[in-house]
Parts: C-alpha cells; structure tokens; sequence
C-alpha cells in the first residue's frame, strides 16, 4: 500500500493538470499506471483552473477494520480541490457507527505540540519514527485544483467512540462540510488495507 501512496504523492507534487488523472483513477488502483500519460495535459495545467463549476472531488474513501479491544477508527479519502480555494471544516459520522470524528494529522514526536496523543501501535506506520497525531484545527485546506490525500500516516478522519468494531466489507457515510462546497457526503468502505 505504501507503494500506492507514494506514487501519487509523486504525482501529485508535478502537476495540478493531475487532478483529473487522480480523479479517473479512482477505485481501481491504476494510479502507478498513470505516471507517464501527463506529459500533455501538464501544459494544460494553467487552465485547469479556468473551467467553471469544478467541484471538490473526493474519491477512494476507506476506513481500516478497527480491533474488538479499541474503540477507535481511521478513515482515509483523497480530496481534490475544485475552482477555488476551500477548507474541510468538519466531518460527521452517524451515531450507529461512532460518537465522533475528528480530522486528524501525523506529526513526528516531540515537534512541540501540546495537544497531540501518542499514537497506539495497532495504527503504527510501520517506521520507527514516533509519531503523534493531532487534531487538525482550523480546517484542512484544500487549494484550487491540488489533491490532499488523507492516508495512513498522515491526514485521517478520526473515529472516536465506535459503536462497534468496523468490519471489513461494511460500509458507512461520512458527512464532510466544506467551508465553500458546503455538505458532501460519501461512501466509506472498511477494508484491510488501502484500495
Ligand atoms: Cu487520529
């Protein structure tokens, strides 16, 4: 998975004409497909951001099946800016499923941070770099035209007070509000691993 999420960090950091690509590659994983198809709509990258009316999009929305002895969970999306410059404000999960949710983020240990927890093994990245994770106040913005992946080990919607464990193959919705694109909704499906 970490294969996956590299390669479209990698994508995403040449080019905003991107954006579309990222778009057509959700729900399969062709991401690492992709890689050499931009080279024209790169020169197209200026006006991606003329065409009117492109909504916020997000897209391969999951979240980690949680074990029985924690009542915590993870969901993870990537959201790709629309015309304008927007923020995610909130995200709302319906009672049946958690209590609440937060946006979270990764920050390496001892960056100085009060607010921040310790983060449990269960959702260890693998490395041995100690990182906390903490709320992400404010809103998380989402620039015009750019891909902000929330993935393990960095952005995620945090679940807190889960109703039960997230077994694999259920899904859920999760309400996400925008401060410009106001409320969208979407379909979270609990996996393993990432799609
Ligand atoms: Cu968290």
């Amino acid at each position: 998975m970490f294969t996956t999420t590299r390669t479209r960090r990698l994508l995403i950091g040449s080019g905003l004409a991107l954006a579309g690509l990222l778009g057509a590659a959700c729900g399969s994983d062709s991401a690492s497909t992709s890689a050499g198809t931009n080279t024209t709509e790169a020169e197209t990258a200026g006006a991606a951001a003329d065409s009117a009316g492109d909504a916020i999009a997000i897209s391969g929305a999951w979240a980690r099946t949680s074990p029985s002895e924690v009542d915590t969970g993870a969901a993870y999306m990537t959201i790709t800016g629309g015309t304008d410059d927007d923020s995610l404000l909130k995200v709302e999960v319906p009672s049946a499923i958690a209590g609440m949710a937060q946006i979270h983020e990764m920050v390496p240990a001892g960056g100085g941070t009060e607010s921040s927890m310790a983060m449990g093994s269960t959702d260890s990245t693998g490395g041995d770099e100690a990182m906390v994770m903490q709320e992400v106040k404010g809103g998380l913005e989402i620039p015009a035209g750019k891909t902000v992946e929330l993935a393990p080990g960095g952005y995620h919607v945090m679940l807190m007070e889960l109703a039960a464990p997230l077994k694999e193959g259920s899904t859920f919705d999760l309400t996400l509000t925008f401060d410009k694109a106001g409320e969208k909704t979407v379909n979270v499906e609990v996996r393993t691993e990432a799609p």
